[in-house]
Order: C-alpha cells, then structure tokens, then sequence
C-alpha cells in the first residue's frame, strides 16, 4: 500500500499593518479547519504570516521593530493555534519573524507534527532585498536589515511518514535549495511566500512573476522527485500586489491543485508519497548518474 498524506496549502490574503496577532491567529485557525475537513494533516502557511510583510518599511533603530517579532514558539498570541491543531490532529508549518534570546534576527518556519511536538526550527538562508533605506523605491524591500542568513542550510526531517525539508519565499528561486534537500532524500518540502508582484530594480520582470513561480516550484519539484506545498500571502498588502498562486507540486513537476483567488483560502492535495521514488529511481537516480566530481566549481567557487 502506498504512503498517502492529505496535504493544505493555507493562503492568506492581505495583512494590514495594525492587524493584530490575536485576529491573525483567529484567520488562521479559520483556515487550519477548513484543511481538516478537507482531510488534511498537514497546513503550510505562509512566509511571515503572523504579520503584514514588515521589510517594506525602513524602521530605525533596529530595535524599533522588535513588536514584529516573536520571542517564543508558541508564545501567547500562538498558542491557541498549537492547541486547536494538536486537537485536530493536525500538524502544520508556519512563517514568522524570530528574535533569539541570543540577540540573532531570523525570517524562521516551524514545522509542527500532529500531536503538538516541534520537529523543527528553520531560518531562511537566501535573503533578498537591500540593507539600507532606499526611499526611491514605491515600497521597499528590507529583509537584508531585519535578517540574518540561516547558517544551517538545508536539512530534511522524518516527519509525517515522509522525509520533510522547508524553504522561505527567495529561496524557492535557488537550485541548491532543491538539490541540497534532494541528496537527503526529500519527500514533500514545505514552503511559505511573499512575493511582490512588481520588482522594482526590473519592473521588466513583473509580467513574469507568475510565470517565475511556477517555473522554479515545478522544476525543483521534477528534478529532486519531491513533493512541494507552496503556500503565498497575496492580494494587496498596504498598498502593494502580492501574488497569489499557491500550488501543490507533484514529483512530475504538474501543479496537482492551486489557489483561485488571492485572498484567504486552502488548496488540499492528497500527496502519493511513493511517487518520489519513481523519479528518484529513475531519471534521477542520484547514484547513478549524477557526476558530482565535474559539479566541483559549485560548491567551490565563491560568487565573482
Ligand atoms: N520574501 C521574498 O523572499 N521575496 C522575494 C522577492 C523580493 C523577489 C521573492 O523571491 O519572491
């Protein structure tokens, strides 16, 4: 028999910059049982769902962004959702801005098993945007001030009957993030988004965003033999469009379900966990017919 697991894509529309947590965490829950009577068992959430998408605004000092932050996990404002899922029965991953106790900034995920234990804590590693206020901008894009880099990579995690990975938003667009999870054996990767629809260091790109999404999920998908729940914050968010999009990726890199609108909704896909092995044992049998001794100047080469 063959390891099925129902999996939801939770899209959030907009999040408006005084929205609290506490009717943030209301819509989330909203949507985690619209995904358990679908018959999911695993929720992604969005890339920072816990608030509007903060780098679009210079804040200084630092630490007069510390409101847009969570210390713990679960913290007072989360704890309803990691009671109701644990509840359900179901377990979820879920975007937010991280403050360490040790002083360290992240744009973190945590994945959640369905009996309310964390499997896993991950800080997104490719960070895109700017470090400084750059006005010029119509809106601005700060993630390199308010995070530092994941130094961990990626890792994959024996969660859900499967070989789970995560990734954050930019780092969907980068092979390596695919690969590095594809030599562990990943399964299903979960990942969050937030993608404003115009770039504005190339507004030629912005017809393409669409295009660019599903161009990166389905060939990361295809070319690791994985699963991949991509779930987005769209709609217009204070004033910028947010694309929308969410899918289910299957190993054959085919959208199996996606999001019709760009507000709140869940997209359920029943995930064939088996059919991993069928690219993975083939196509790319890694072992096989992969030449990792003429891929050097990758790892090795820095960026210039
Ligand atoms: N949140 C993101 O990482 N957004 C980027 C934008 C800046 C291009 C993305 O890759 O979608």
């Amino acid at each position: 028999m063959s390891r099925r697991l129902v999996v939801a894509a939770a899209q959030l529309g907009p999040i408006a910059r005084d929205e609290p947590r506490d009717a943030v965490v209301e819509r989330l829950l909203e949507l985690l049982h619209a995904a358990h009577r679908r018959g999911a068992e695993l929720v992604v959430y969005p890339e920072l769902a816990l608030t509007t998408f903060f780098p679009r605004w210079w804040t200084a000092p630092l630490e007069a962004a510390d409101h847009w932050f969570e210390t713990e996990m679960p913290g007072p404002a989360t704890k309803a959702l990691f009671d109701e899922a644990r509840a359900l029965h179901v377990g979820f991953f879920l975007g937010y801005a991280q403050r360490t106790h040790d002083g360290h900034r992240y744009n973190s995920a945590i994945l959640v098993e369905r009996d309310g234990s964390i499997v896993a804590n991950f800080h997104k590693v490719h960070i895109p945007g700017h470090e400084h206020d750059e006005p010029w901008r119509p809106f601005q894009h700060l993630e390199r001030y308010y995070f530092e880099p994941g130094p961990e990579g990626f890792g994959v995690w024996s969660a859900f009957g499967a070989t789970v990975g995560m990734m954050l938003c930019n780092d969907r667009r980068w092979p390596e993030t695919y690969r590095v999870m594809g030599l562990q054996g990943v399964e299903l990767i979960c990942c969050g988004y937030n993608t404003p629809i115009h770039y504005p260091p190339d507004p030629s790109q912005d017809a393409l965003a669409g295009f660019h999404n599903q161009l990166v999920l389905s060939s990361g998908a295809y070319q690791n033999g994985t699963w991949v729940v991509a779930a987005a914050k769209g709609g217009v968010e204070e004033g910028v469009d947010m694309l929308a999009q969410s899918a289910v990726v299957a190993p054959s890199g085919q959208i199996v379900a996606q999001a019709v609108t760009s507000g709140d909704e869940v997209v359920v896909a029943e995930c064939d966990l088996d059919w991993c092995a069928r690219y993975k044992e083939t196509l790319f049998d890694f072992a096989r017919y992969r030449r990792p001794e003429v891929y050097g100047l990758i790892a090795q080469r820095g960026n210039r």
